[in-house]
């Protein structure tokens, strides 16, 4: 029978999409190596703050990251050995989804793996379709789905790595998010790099405009770090902000953080807002 997208039912409540970064839950010089001490402060945290209904991303870190790499899943299907390449890239998300979903569950969180690479497909790298009734029903029954940064079939390049940020920013669109967390690990967006520029600012608020301004002001410097590897990534959650789902950054490295923004509690960290002034 055909699919029948008005059937499609849309979530009473609107939920939480939050961010795990890769570096925040992986030892990231070390490949295939866990934070087990983060994971499971972090499994607290969200349990602590007890938010519904709430939806999980997390990030490669040493785990997707360097298999991707090794293999060139990024640019695409070249040539036969980057079949392994994809099964292995996916198989270590596999196993650091692992990790956190048994903690989650070991904190008493009904958590569910959810993975894109059997729900997603992009076209040149951009989620082009995404099977969405199983997480709503999901979300609507109170689990919490636990996607991943992951190897996905691509229509045009055979296949790509889509991003954890990529999948928050759609996730949070199509289930019409009330806002978005991303746990880094760092505070926030900085006017520079603070690992080497001391006069480096946290930006506490930024509109789409600024974040723009910042984006051209960067492109014009040649340099793509200078506000500490944040913007990029801020960049992919566009989309989401234009729509008005609210958007704060927090260091996941430090305790209590992600705890205080899931809780709506006054942290330090950037938020990211619509704004309406054109700077
Ligand atoms: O760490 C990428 O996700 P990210 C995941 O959110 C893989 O960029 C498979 C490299």
């Amino acid at each position: 029978m055909q699919e029948n997208p008005a059937k499609v039912q849309k979530l009473k409540a609107k939920p939480t999409v939050f961010k795990l970064g890769g570096s925040a839950v992986t030892r990231k010089e070390k490949p295939l190596t866990p934070n087990l001490q983060a994971i499971r402060r972090l499994a607290n945290e969200i349990s602590q703050a007890n938010v519904s209904p709430l939806v999980l991303v997390h990030g490669g870190g040493s785990f997707g990251h360097p298999v991707a790499e090794k293999y060139g899943i990024k640019e695409g299907y070249k040539e036969p050995s980057q079949i392994m390449g994809f099964a292995k890239t996916h198989q270590a998300m596999t196993k650091l989804n692992k990790l956190i979903v048994d903690s989650l569950i070991n904190h008493n969180i009904p958590a569910v793996e959810v993975q894109p690479s059997s729900c997603v497909v992009t076209k040149s790298g951009r989620i082009q379709s995404m099977e969405e009734k199983p997480l709503i029903k999901m979300l609507e029954t109170g689990f919490v789905p636990v996607l991943y940064g992951d190897a996905v079939l691509d229509l045009e390049t055979g296949f790509a790595i889509l991003s954890g940020d990529q999948l928050v920013s759609s996730l949070a669109i199509r289930l019409n998010a009330d806002r978005i967390v991303i746990g880094a690990d760092v505070n926030g967006i900085y006017t520079a790099d603070p690992k080497i520029d001391p006069s480096a600012r946290l930006i506490q608020r930024i509109t789409l405009n600024e974040l723009k301004s910042l984006q051209h002001k960067i492109e014009g410097a040649k340099a793509t770090d200078v506000t500490g590897g944040m913007l990029g990534k801020m960049l992919e959650l566009m989309p989401a902000v234009e729509k008005g789902i609210r958007t704060m950054i927090v260091n996941a490295t430090k305790p209590n953080m992600v705890y205080k923004a899931l809780k709506n509690e006054k942290v330090v960290g950037t938020i990211i807002e619509k704004g309406e002034t054109v700077v």
